[in-house]
């Protein structure tokens, strides 16, 4: 485990959970300990939060939801303390990605990017805030019918560690700006940056008891979230096994949700492919965040004709990667925690006892701290199609690469895995590229680029096991809004 359940600590800092405006203690009185990837020493508290004070998180939710300082908002008023949140994410950018950093171990550069991307979130559903409306629809004579976008009302989000600043951000500027009240169960490896946003929010004017967030135990505060019968809407980015629990506490209460639930993308290179242009982005897409992104490019499909050449070459590349702590910037920082770090290693053990090829392996800093979670970064091939690595989420510095003859091949193999997340396509043909990106089964498709997940404005999501609904982009003020349809008769 990253944390254990003892009493407070003086030398560490103690959070608290966001409820109501304030911070405060759960009701429990007990506190998790929080670890830093990069030496694998606790630095903080959380509190271990319960059903109770999920309950009590919701109480407060509908209050303020119901509230004239939120309800009686314009869209535009809405949408003004949403860009005052982005100003004041890029007034502390540096204060966000260092304790991101430290929590979740990437190195600094990249969560400087993540804080970056946060003031982006708020400051694009700032301005979607007054811009997303209904429609008028031709109907019978006399009558006038329009549709309305209405907020859900309470919404309960359950995220993941791996992007805390990122994915709060993407979750939360989409809720608040359509008008919806948020609880937010953040995960206990990594949710520290989720605090200080929601004491930010409240900086931003955002009305008390309209962001709260309850930190602790997925089975005790997740699941108590996810079932609790005040909750209208749910919106889920983690493992598919929780995903699959998430759906059916939704189904319990009739109420909808979205689900994120990671990938095994695929990068597809062709003969004609600008290799230069293209395998620095095949390097990039497996070791950004250590490899534990859910639209990481954890397949790379080559062509026979130039597999060899770029098997030489990613070997070059992954030889060179080198793993340390947080705060050196070095290509890959620690995996978020020992059992993560298990995970991986047990996916690198079953390969070589298939009998896979290890084509390279990166290095770890030579002064990184013994107890952080590193690992190095290692590429494979050629990995058969139905084997583990090809068709597992590993969630780790670790990149398959696989042959394919013809164009046919190229997307069956594409398709073959129970995800479809993101994937490239690597040619200079542009009919090819065309034709194969309309053929892969997945939420996005980059032609000659791979940007893992893309930018604020592109919606995201995934089909199959990636799970359902669009976060990101206009389509995201969709899913946070239920759409009524008014019908006035004028005849
Ligand atoms: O995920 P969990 P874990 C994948 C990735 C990773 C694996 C396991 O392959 O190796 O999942 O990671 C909360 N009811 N992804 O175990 O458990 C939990 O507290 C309600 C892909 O960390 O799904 C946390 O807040 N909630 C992914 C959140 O669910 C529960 C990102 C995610 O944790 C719960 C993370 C329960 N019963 C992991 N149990 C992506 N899509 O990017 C746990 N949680």
């Amino acid at each position: 485990m990253t944390f254990k359940t003892r009493e407070g600590d003086t030398h560490l800092t103690a959070y608290g959970a966001y409820v109501n405006g304030t911070m405060c203690a759960g009701s429990s009185g007990e506190v998790l300990e929080v670890l830093s990837p990069s030496d694998g020493k606790a630095f903080a508290t959380i509190p271990r939060c319960t059903g109770a004070d999920v309950g009590r998180a919701v109480k407060v939710a509908r209050q303020a939801y119901q509230a004239d300082s939120w309800a009686a908002l314009t869209a535009a008023e809405r949408g003004r303390m949403l860009l005052r949140l982005a100003d004041l994410i890029r007034d502390y950018h540096e204060e966000l990605a260092a304790l991101e950093a430290r929590d979740t171990g990437k190195p600094v550069s990249q969560a400087r990017a993540d804080a970056a991307a946060a003031a982006r979130y708020f400051e694009f559903y700032g301005g979607g805030a007054d811009k997303i409306g209904g429609e008028t629809i031709p109907a019978a004579n006399g009558f006038l019918a329009v549709t309305l976008r209405e907020p859900h009302g309470v919404v309960g989000a359950v995220i993941p560690w791996n992007y805390p600043l990122q994915i709060f951000s993407r979750v939360a500027g989409a809720a608040l700006a359509m008008g919806n009240a948020l609880v937010i169960k953040p995960a206990e490896h990594a949710c520290l940056s989720v605090l200080r946003l929601a004491e930010l929010a409240t900086e931003a004017g955002i009305p008390d008891g309209i962001l709260n967030v309850v930190t602790g135990f997925g089975d005790e505060v997740g699941a108590a979230l996810a079932h609790h019968p005040g909750i209208d809407f749910l919106t889920f980015t983690g493992s598919p096994q929780v995903g699959t629990l998430i759906q059916a506490a939704a189904a319990r209460n009739h109420i909808g949700c979205t689900l994120e639930l990671g990938g095994k993308s695929p990068q597809i290179l062709f003969e004609d492919a600008d290799l230069d242009q293209a395998l620095p982005v095949v390097r990039n897409a497996i070791i950004q965040n250590g490899g534990q992104t859910c639209s990481a490019g954890s397949r790379v499909l080559v062509h026979q004709p130039i597999y060899d050449e770029v098997v030489e070459r990613l070997r070059n590349k992954f030889r060179a990667l080198v793993t340390g702590p947080h705060d050196k910037d070095l290509d890959i920082g620690p995996l978020i925690n020992a059992a993560q770090a298990r995970r991986v290693s047990a996916f690198c053990e079953r390969a070589k006892s298939e009998g896979i090829p290890l084509i390279a392996e990166g290095s770890i800093a030579p002064d990184a701290p013994k107890d952080g979670f590193y690992t190095t970064a290692k590429i494979y091939g050629p990995v058969p199609p139905n084997s583990a690595l090809a068709q597992e989420e590993v969630f780790g510095p670790v990149l398959a690469v696989i042959p394919f003859r013809d164009e046919a091949e190229a997307v069956h193999i594409a398709n073959d895995t129970p995800y479809g997340l993101v994937a490239g396509v690597w040619t200079r043909d542009g009919a090819r590229g065309l034709r194969v990106a309309r053929q892969i089964r997945s939420g996005q498709v980059f032609i000659n680029a791979y940007g893992a997940g893309g930018g604020v404005e592109l919606p995201f999501g995934g089909v199959k096991k990636s799970g359902h609904g669009r976060e990101k982009g206009f389509e995201a003020l969709r899913e946070f809004s239920v759409l009524k349809t008014l019908i006035i008769n004028h005849g």
